[in-house]
């Protein structure tokens, strides 16, 4: 007879019970047949001695940040000197002989929620070609098709969904045609989730017979890329290195020679680009050194002192903002494994719908509930080496957060352009701009057209006359 979970019942709700959260099947009189089995399944999968370790440290006894001294980290500059030309040259084409041998990776983390875009689907989804109004998704894929056209063998490319975008993501894809990639070279992996309890540490339930759950951060990839095989497949398949990057940042280089020659030439487990912080309180994490490591201290950690604080040339002392692209050794993942290390979850306290007591249905106008996220830069610390990469935040990082204001589909669709008109300009084409030296029309250079300025240079005819909107392709591109 084929085994049913109610066989465990007796020992799930014992779990449930031990750990103190056997309030989750209060309504288990009202569900159901179908909505008990899932209920005892969902319950089943908690990991409960995690949770009560997250509760005890995050919740009850949140104990504070203990003071490391910061130190500003050592960064690769934006190339000034013949040295550093030089050193920029010699990475450039390191970093091309790994992706000509197959060796490279492109992987998307694609599971956040996107609440604060108020955008209704997965946010790679979102139209962001300032013309073509095509998806992020597509931006990512014709510049690994441009790639491989380049440099010649297929870049695997790895998109870590959640399981509340996984099927959207994925009929995406289908719709699409997959934007030109073979879907053979397009790897979906699910990340996991984590409960969401109220401020006694109580798991909340989404529904009578549904536990609230969340994604459990970027930081979750590293056991969901163990968890679903895809990093025994990236080492079957001889990859050495991932180049991670953010769904929301249309502008990433991705695969990027230099960035990865750097890496490699530095024998570096885990690498980080990194931008100057437009102003201190940006919403970036800040590179820097704490205990003698290199890490990530994010903008919410950074102490109002050291936000702030500015060194003798009147620059921030801090200014190394990260824009959360890395590079990461497949080695480096599977060592952290083998050696057990797990990277420490934090605390996000946010609005989480939820049954109360009384069986009703609250929205909560205030964050009411705590999700645990992990996340990835807290792998930095582990790395036996790690460089970080300084790059012109104008042609590498514009993301897509909000649905309006700073970090919006305006202000990257405004980066984009400007981007495109700079690659036009200097092709000696004229590109018109009003008198406040805004762009007169909308412009677009598909990847497919030229994957960068120096592709771009060459090839747009000097005599190109720009009248209207400007849409640059190859022809062959899909959606
Ligand atoms: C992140 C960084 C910040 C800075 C900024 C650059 C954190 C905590 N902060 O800020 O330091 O580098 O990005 O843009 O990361 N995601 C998942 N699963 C999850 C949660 C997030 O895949 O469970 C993805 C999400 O789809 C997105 C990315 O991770 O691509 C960043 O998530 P976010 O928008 O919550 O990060 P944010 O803006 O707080």
């Amino acid at each position: 007879m084929k085994a049913s979970i109610f066989d465990r019942e007796t020992e799930i709700r014992k779990r449930a019970e031990q750990a103190g959260q056997g309030h989750v099947f209060a309504w288990w009189a009202e569900c159901s047949e179908a909505e008990r089995a899932s209920l005892l399944e969902q319950v089943d999968s908690i990991e409960f001695p995690l949770l009560e370790s997250l509760v005890r440290d995050l919740v009850r006894n949140p104990h504070q940040e203990e003071t490391v001294t910061l130190e500003p980290a050592p960064i690769i500059p934006i190339p000034v000197s013949d040295a550093q030309i030089k050193a920029k040259d010699l990475a450039r084409e390191r970093g091309h002989t790994l992706i000509r041998e197959g060796k490279v990776a492109a992987l998307v983390v694609a599971g956040g929620q996107g609440t604060r875009l108020g955008f209704d689907g997965p946010k790679g989804a979102f139209p962001i070609g300032p013309v073509s109004s095509k998806p992020l998704f597509a931006f990512f894929a014709e510049k690994l098709l441009a790639a491989q056209r380049r440099y010649g063998p297929a870049i695997p490319w790895y998109i870590m969904t959640s399981p509340a975008n996984d099927s959207t993501t994925r009929e995406f894809f289908e719709k699409n045609r997959f934007f030109g990639l073979v879907p053979q070279q397009v790897h979906f992996f699910v990340q996991g989730t984590m409960p969401a309890v109220d401020q006694e540490g109580k798991i909340l339930l989404a529904s009578k017979h549904e536990i609230a759950r969340s994604p459990d951060g970027h930081g979750g990839t590293l056991r969901a890329l163990e968890r679903s095989g895809a990093l025994d497949r990236m080492e079957a398949e001889g990859i050495q290195e991932i180049s991670y990057f953010q769904v929301d940042n249309v502008l990433v280089r991705v695969p990027d020679p230099v960035f990865l020659g750097y890496h490699a030439e530095a024998g570096a487990e885990m690498s980080s680009k990194v931008v100057r912080k437009a102003y201190p309180e940006e919403k970036v994490g800040v590179i820097g050194m704490r205990g003698g490591k290199l890490g990530v201290i994010e903008y919410s950690d950074l102490s109002q002192e050291d936000m702030s604080a500015r060194g003798p040339d009147g620059e921030l002392k801090y200014w190394a903002g990260s824009i959360a692209i890395h590079m990461i050794r497949v080695s480096f993942l599977r060592r952290l494994q083998r050696e057990g290390i797990q990277l420490p979850f934090h605390r996000a306290d946010k609005k989480v719908p939820f049954v109360d007591a009384d069986g009703r249905h609250i929205e909560p106008a205030s964050p009411n509930g705590i999700k645990f996220e992990c996340f990835i830069f807290d792998a930095l610390r582990h790395a036996a080496s790690a460089i970080s990469q300084e790059v012109v935040r104008q042609e590498e990082f514009s993301p897509v957060k909000n649905a309006t204001g700073v970090s919006s589909p305006a202000t990257a669709q405004g980066a984009l352009m400007e981007v495109y008109a700079s690659w036009l300009e200097q092709a000696g084409v004229k590109v018109p701009r009003n008198e406040s030296g805004a762009l007169a029309s909308r412009i677009e250079i598909s990847p497919l057209y030229a994957l960068d300025r120096a592709e771009a240079v060459q090839k747009i005819p000097p005599d190109l006359k720009i009248t209207n909107d400007l849409l640059l392709t190859d022809g062959t591109t899909s959606p």
